[in-house]
């Protein structure tokens, strides 16, 4: 089987309303969907995606620039790939865009990989289990007021939720510690629950805010401080109680084992465009089981469910549906609240060719 065409659409995927965490206001999911096409009639998908309609032109042009490297490759060797593009983009560095369009290919490579085995990419791997623990993060944002935070983790709860992330990092602590309050009131004992800063806190604010809301058994508290300061994340995990989640603005594995040797965090959430795609993913998490350290996803739930399923020490898939509407099939709960691997081979989510058109440029 040889790739014959690597094709590259754009799609705008509005929210239902503008969203707020500490960093970001959000009001779409732009991405870039990549299709690798062969001469086997056989197809590989993979997307990568910006805020806001931001430099998506930017990541567009860093992933048709891989094109010459994958037309004429046998999938199976989609290793020498690798090589060769980690190799050529030594010259802009191994981070930002480089990553994002090496990611779109490689995904779009392991979809493939999997289609042409005929298995899950999963079960390609070798998978560990068939069900995610998968917790909602999809909602109870910064832009909530807290009778919105009540229903919309309600809501999750009907949906067969048994997890849910809520944002903090207002830049009001007794604001935020009543928000996070009210939330496990709402939700009870039961539901785990976690709260993510998106990197706008000191280390002073973070450790107070983690004092105070060990009494509600969070499961994570995330990215409390700027993301590059590993000693001062390290300082707050060693301090607190509550377990610290971070990782998710690194890019590859290199950025992943620089946090795992400063002890930053104790839980790491890889994301798959910032890693450089699954293969580099892998890499990550592999490097954190080797660490005794556990791993949660972020964003790309579609994708990240079945290398998460084929990963001993992942403990928990971020379930963010805003990529939901272009694919075909959707994320499925068990009675247990976790998110069921699909028995389709590749990622077992493929786009929707009438969603496409819909939400195309
Ligand atoms: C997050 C980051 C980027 C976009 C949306 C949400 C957030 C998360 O940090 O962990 O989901
Ligand atoms: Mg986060």
């Amino acid at each position: 089987m040889k790739i014959t065409a690597l094709r590259t659409q754009v799609v705008h995927l509005p929210l239902a309303r503008p969203i707020l965490s500490a960093i970001f206001e959000i009001r779409s999911a732009d991405c870039v969907l990549v299709t690798l096409e062969t001469d086997a009639g056989l197809a590989g998908e993979g997307l990568v995606f910006s805020i806001n309609n931001r430099r998506l032109s930017v990541i567009h042009e860093m992933v048709r620039s891989l094109e010459p490297l994958v037309l004429g490759l046998d999938p199976t060797l989609a290793g020498g790939f690798y090589k060769r593009a980690w190799s050529e983009l030594n010259f802009l560095g191994h981070a930002g865009v480089s990553m994002v369009g090496l990611a779109g290919v490689d995904n779009a490579l392991w979809d493939l990989r999997g289609k042409a085995a005929g298995l899950n990419v999963s079960r390609l791997l070798g998978a560990v289990t068939t069900a995610v623990p998968v917790y909602a993060s999809g909602g109870l944002w910064l832009s909530s007021s807290i009778d919105e935070l009540q229903a919309e983790a309600a809501a999750f709860r009907a949906q067969g939720f048994r997890a849910m992330k809520t944002r903090v990092g207002n830049r009001d602590h007794a604001g935020d510690v009543a928000r996070v309050r009210a939330l496990r009131e709402a939700v009870g004992p039961d539901v785990k629950l976690m709260v993510d800063a998106n990197q706008q806190m000191t280390v002073p604010q973070a450790i107070r805010m983690g004092r105070a809301l060990e009494e509600f058994n969070l499961t994570w508290f995330e990215e409390p401080i700027p993301y590059w300061n590993h000693e001062g994340e390290a300082a707050i995990a060693a301090a607190l109680d509550t377990p610290i989640a971070s990782g998710e603005t690194e890019h590859t594995s290199r950025g992943i084992l620089a946090m795992l040797r400063a002890r930053s965090a104790d839980i790491l959430m890889p994301d798959l465009q910032r890693m450089g795609g699954a293969t580099e993913f892998l890499k990550a998490a592999h490097l954190a089981e080797a660490h005794d350290t556990p791993i949660s996803s972020h964003l790309f739930s579609e994708m990240s469910l079945p290398l998460l399923a084929a990963l001993p020490n992942a403990i928990f898939l971020e379930h963010m549906p805003w990529f939901a509407p272009i694919y075909r099939e959707r994320i499925e709960l068990d009675a247990d609240g976790n998110a069921i691997v699909p028995d389709r081979p590749g990622w077992g989510f493929s786009f929707d060719p009438e969603a496409v058109r819909r939400f195309a440029a």
